[in-house]
């Protein structure tokens, strides 16, 4: 299966909280406090991998959740940080954050609390239930509340900036966060939330027995798309059956299916063109057949034209014979303007147009005829399926990159 886009949902780990307690050792009297920090909860981090070819693992799991981190403990026992959960995902994926809320999910509750340590008998009772709230030692972080027989920490999440968002909208993909295009790259999707302090970072001179803590941050989380366009530097468009996966067979060892009925290639295939003579290489993408109409969804539709987007030259293939009794103009005409209907931009593209089958008896007058018409634009006579002209072709798709590129 193939899977090019897919919808996820992610959450960071919550941090761990402070803990309240109090030294207690034979001999030392009133030890102070001794709670431990919370670790901070685990990050969700998506990575590029060129390992993987489509988004398949994210179709299977779907949510990504990252381990939360550990509560404090008494003696001064910070917890332990959440585990980051790492999601390879295959080179050239895009991130989208969805507008939508997220749908609740089944998170294992977080580690029952350690706090109630021994904190009996302090004296200290200026922090009694009731009293003002007051700031920390860490006084941009938050205000302390006491709220019944619980104790917690305000925190005013508002106030910590949002990143301005820079990056383009769409209606229905929300707004682009993130394109992973190199191998290794990483982004972090949901951070984890940080832990909270325990109460031996409030004492005070005047405040020697805090008995309240941090309670930890929750993660990010939210709803994202992801798109896969694949990268590659070639994109190979034409009619079912022109010949295009024979054309890839021929110069790289990509083995897509090959047959005479249309619609052979269901999903994208990627193919590298190799030249020995200085170990240069290409990436070459064939995609499925396109037809007239595709752009309302006839055939296999537009679907698979997003990853014709990122090639840097397109090579338009036409069957020069004529096969099923169509016509090599026609179809050329038909597949620019599928083309335009999909994306204006893929017509500034640098293109190559390629007659293929022309081993065929009536390929030569139908390639005059083509050429009549379209009398500046060169094209190349191949015949991909008895490797005459391949060598031209792969020569020339190397020179047009090398132009785009320069570009
Ligand atoms: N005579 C001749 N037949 C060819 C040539 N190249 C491909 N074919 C035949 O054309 C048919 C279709 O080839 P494919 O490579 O599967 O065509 P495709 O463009 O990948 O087709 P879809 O995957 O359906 O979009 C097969 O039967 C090939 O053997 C050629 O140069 N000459
Ligand atoms: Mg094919």
């Amino acid at each position: 299966m193939f899977v090019d886009e897919i919808k996820i949902f992610a959450r960071a780990g919550h941090g761990g909280k402070g803990c309240v307690a109090f030294h207690r050792e034979a001999y030392i009297a009133k030890g102070g406090p001794s709670g431990g920090n919370g670790g901070r909860g685990g990050s969700v981090i998506l990575q590029a991998d060129h390992d993987l070819n489509n988004l398949i693992n994210q179709y299977y799991t779907s949510k990504l959740i990252a381990q939360v981190g550990e509560g404090g403990m008494g003696k001064g026992m910070d917890g332990h940080a959440g585990k980051d959960l790492l999601v390879k995902v295959p080179c050239g994926t895009l991130v989208w954050r969805l507008p939508a809320a997220p749908p609740p999910v089944d998170v294992p509750p977080l580690p029952e609390d350690e706090n109630k340590d021994e904190d009996e008998d302090e004296d200290e009772e200026s922090e009694r239930r009731g009293s003002p709230p007051m700031l920390t030692s860490s006084s941009k972080r938050a205000v302390i509340r006491s709220s019944g027989s619980e104790r917690a920490m305000e925190i005013d999440l508002s106030a910590e900036e949002e990143p301005a968002p820079d990056q383009p909208a769409d209606e229905e993909k929300g707004e682009l966060i993130a394109d992973l295009t190199e191998h290794g790259q990483q982004f972090v999707l949901c951070k984890g939330g940080r832990g909270g302090l325990g109460n031996r970072n409030f004492a005070t001179a005047v405040r020697q027995a805090p008995r309240f803590a941090q309670p930890g941050e929750p993660g990010d989380e939210g709803n994202f798309l992801l798109e896969l366009r694949i990268i590659a530097d070639v994109g190979l468009v034409g009619y079912p059956n022109a010949g295009k996966s024979t054309l890839l067979t021929a110069i790289s060892h990509a083995r897509p299916k090959v047959a005479a009925y249309p619609f052979t290639t269901l999903t994208p295939q990627i193919g590298i063109v190799e030249y020995p003579v200085d170990y240069h290489r290409l990436v070459v993408c064939d995609v499925p057949g396109l037809i007239e109409g595709a752009h309302q969804n006839v055939g296999l539709g537009h679907e698979f034209l997003r990853h014709i987007q990122r090639c840097k030259v397109i090579v338009l293939l036409i069957d020069m014979a004529g096969t099923d009794g169509r016509k090599p103009w026609d179809d050329y005409r038909q597949l620019l303007n599928e083309l335009e209907l999909y994306d204006e931009a893929l017509l500034e593209r640098p293109r190559l147009i390629v007659a293929n089958k022309m081993d065929e008896p009536q390929s030569e007058a139908n390639l005059k005829a083509f050429k009549r018409k379209l009398r500046k634009t060169p094209v190349l006579p191949i015949s991909a399926g008895f490797d005459e002209g391949v060598g031209k072709f792969k020569q020339l798709i190397r020179e047009a990159v090398a132009e785009a590129g320069a570009e």
